[in-house]
């Protein structure tokens, strides 16, 4: 390899060499060669790029960006300039960890004399350059850089394209004569937080949604509360986050919420927030009276709460106001849901519920009654015109609710028909009144305006087989729980090891030696054993290794998933909008969620914004590597995932 590229320098002209001693640096980096440096190190992929040898010259006094819209002002592409010429020529070094040593070559470069400069970057929108991204964006751009001319340029039908073509240019390594054609694979991606477990500052709610943008992300899926706080500020309840919060510090105000929308705007992100449940909603209960459902132990209450309480209409009250103020607050058509993990015990254990469930008919199908929960909440969001996205078990519990009812009320339907009114039980009434409901919800759910969101490990392709199968749309986490590195307070573990518990009986007692044997392998106790009866000091390091979370490229298993991968039609492959990547809060808070995230998150970004056959872990090594520098350079904590390595902008 370094043969050709010696040759390959010495035919080329000296521009080349230029590139070539730049290649220097590069021996003994992670899988990074000589063509990731040619082709740049655009990450997520470009559906194409084509790069020629001819290098231009870009000087930060001269360089100059430029839109042009049908809009009078656009603020999104205003705002993007600033990041994107700090980006590139490390204007602000103040919020750049690393300024960059002018990689962009420049005028006085004597081996660059006759390179024509580049003096600006026009941006051309074809439509109107304002409003909220949405499912259907088109985010597609062309990006050129001639040979000659004084100007390159973005042309993008909308504001979106444009933002995501101006982070590919920020990412081109030396400006060559380019040209990019891009468009993303999948409509949905995006990235879950979770602000509950832990709080989450808006300073890494940000750091993230740049980190979003930087990797064409464009979806912030916002699991905003759960069982352990309620960190939003309702101004219709705001005793929820008095009571549900952490603390009052631990809150997202209106003002703060409304920060967060805007500046993922600016970034073409989405953001769905996620009010869970019937489950998880155990915040909830301390403001809302009522609200959850009290479990029993025989005819006693234990004092304990269960999931939300569907068998009153004060609960129903309280959700259409609730949600009416959460649609009125997050613009975006989507919210989330929830609907997972929902626990019948407490359910089982409640005799008003049991009463209920007798009414409606529903025996102990406690199934049935979350659906019933789950479809009154979706009708309360159709009528504030929302669509949403619920998680899989919705569907999964949901089918199944369905065909049970129906089947029962069949033969109970054709009897009505021969009895007279006036005998007609309340419980009749009630099953007649759901089964419209239902036969009406069954259509609405199966419209346009439903994401079924597939978040169980194991077999998830047959789930998207399934769901996708009863005509509803999906989108795939399950492969995706960056923060599995190791679910679970593995601290425990290390806590529980006792140095000294080992076998030492047999001691040659030979007396101390003043030598320290260091304990690394596993099998340690045996070891100890060992080592001490032969009379030397010892140190135990083995079970202590906190850097074995899990050793290992992890991303490549990230990188290897094909969200189409199933059995199904093409018309069912179609309803696969995309995925996300989650990192659940509960080991996760400000200190490490981010280099966590990345740059293990953006793997996942190239999954899903390039073509399927972008898929080869090992070709995309010296690319991710870059990538990472790059992050680091532009001042994000993004990990070392490849095992040994530098960047070229560290110290
Ligand atoms: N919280 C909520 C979670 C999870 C879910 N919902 C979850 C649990 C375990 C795994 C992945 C996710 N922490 N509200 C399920 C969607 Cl492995």
């Amino acid at each position: 390899m370094a043969d050709m590229e010696r040759v390959f320098c010495v035919m080329f002209s000296c521009l080349v060499v230029v590139l070539c001693n730049t290649q220097e640096q590069y021996r003994g980096k992670n899988g990074r060669d000589f063509t990731d440096k040619i082709q740049g190190s655009a990450w997520p992929q470009p559906k194409s790029l084509t790069t020629s040898m001819t290098q231009r010259t870009l000087d930060a006094s001269v360089f100059q960006f430029r839109v042009s819209t049908p809009s009078e002002r656009c603020d999104i592409i205003d705002q993007a300039f600033i990041r994107y010429r700090n980006y590139v020529f490390g204007t602000d070094v103040d919020t750049l960890k690393f300024k960059p040593k002018s990689r962009h070559a420049s005028r006085s470069d004597p081996l660059l004399r006759k390179a024509t400069p580049l003096e600006a970057l026009t941006v051309k929108i074809d439509t109107n350059c304002d409003g909220y991204p949405n499912l259907d964006s088109d985010e597609s751009y062309t990006l050129q850089i001639t040979e000659d001319g004084t100007e390159a340029s973005i042309q993008a039908s909308q504001v979106w394209g444009a933002l995501r073509g101006l982070e590919t240019f920020s990412q081109l390594f030396v400006v060559n004569a380019t040209a990019v054609n891009d468009v993303p694979r999948f409509k949905h991606r995006g990235v879950l937080l979770d602000t509950s477990r832990h709080f989450l500052s808006m300073r890494v709610l940000k750091e993230n949604l740049e980190l979003m943008s930087q990797n064409k992300f464009n979806v912030f899926h916002w699991h905003i509360v759960d069982d352990q706080s309620f960190p939003y500020e309702s101004n219709t309840f705001p005793d929820m986050s008095v009571k549900g919060a952490y603390s009052p510090r631990h809150v997202y105000t209106y003002e703060n919420v409304k920060e967060i929308i805007e500046f993922a705007r600016l970034r073409g992100i989405r953001v769905i927030p996620e009010y869970d449940t019937p489950g998880h909603t155990q915040s909830w209960g301390k403001a809302i009276e009522d609200l959850l459902t009290k479990c029993y132990k025989g005819t006693e209450w234990t004092g304990e709460y269960g999931p939300i309480n569907p068998a009153l209409n004060s609960t129903f009250d309280f959700l259409e106001k609730f949600f009416t103020e959460i649609s009125q607050v997050f613009p975006d058509h989507y919210m989330h849901l929830g609907g997972d993990e929902v626990s019948f015990t407490c359910w089982e254990s409640n005799p008003d519920i049991t009463k209920f469930m007798q009414a409606m008919g529903f025996g102990k199908k406690y199934s049935a009654l979350e659906e019933y929960y789950m479809q009154r909440l979706i009708n309360i969001v159709n009528g504030v015109k929302k669509g949403y996205m619920i998680w899989q078990e919705v569907i999964d519990n949901g089918a199944k609710a369905i065909g049970q009812s129906l089947q029962g009320l069949l033969p109970l339907v054709s009897r009505l028909y021969y009895l007279p009114l006036g005998t007609l039980t309340i419980s009749h009434m009630a099953m007649i009144g759901w089964a419209i409901t239902k036969l009406s919800l069954l259509n609405s759910m199966v419209a346009d305006d439903s994401v079924v969101h597939i978040w169980k490990r194991g077999l998830f392709e047959a789930e998207l087989a399934k769901v996708t199968g009863l005509g509803y749309k999906a989108i795939l986490s399950a492969p995706w729980y960056v923060n599995i590195i190791s679910y679970g307070d593995d601290w425990k573990k290390y806590y529980k090891i006792e140095p000294l518990s080992f076998n030492g009986e047999n001691c040659t007692c030979k007396g101390h030696i003043d030598t320290v044997i260091g304990v690394w392998k596993g099998g340690y106790q045996e070891e100890l054993t060992k080592v001490t009866a032969l009379g030397y000091k010892t140190l135990l390091l083995s079970p202590w290794y906190v850097n074995y979370i899990s050793y290992g490229q992890d991303w490549t298993k990230y990188y290897q998933i094909e969200p189409l991968n199933f059995n199904g039609t093409a018309s069912q492959k179609a309803l696969i909008m995309g995925g996300e990547t989650c990192i659940w809060g509960e080991f996760v808070d400000d200190t490490n969620l981010t280099p966590r995230l990345w740059p293990r998150a953006s793997a996942i970004a190239e999954r899903l914004w390039s073509p399927a056959n972008v898929n080869d872990s090992g070709k995309a090594m010296g690319r991710l590597e870059e990538h990472r520098c790059r992050l680091i350079r532009r001042g994000f904590p993004a990990e070392p995932v490849n095992g040994p390595g530098f960047c070229d902008y560290e110290y």
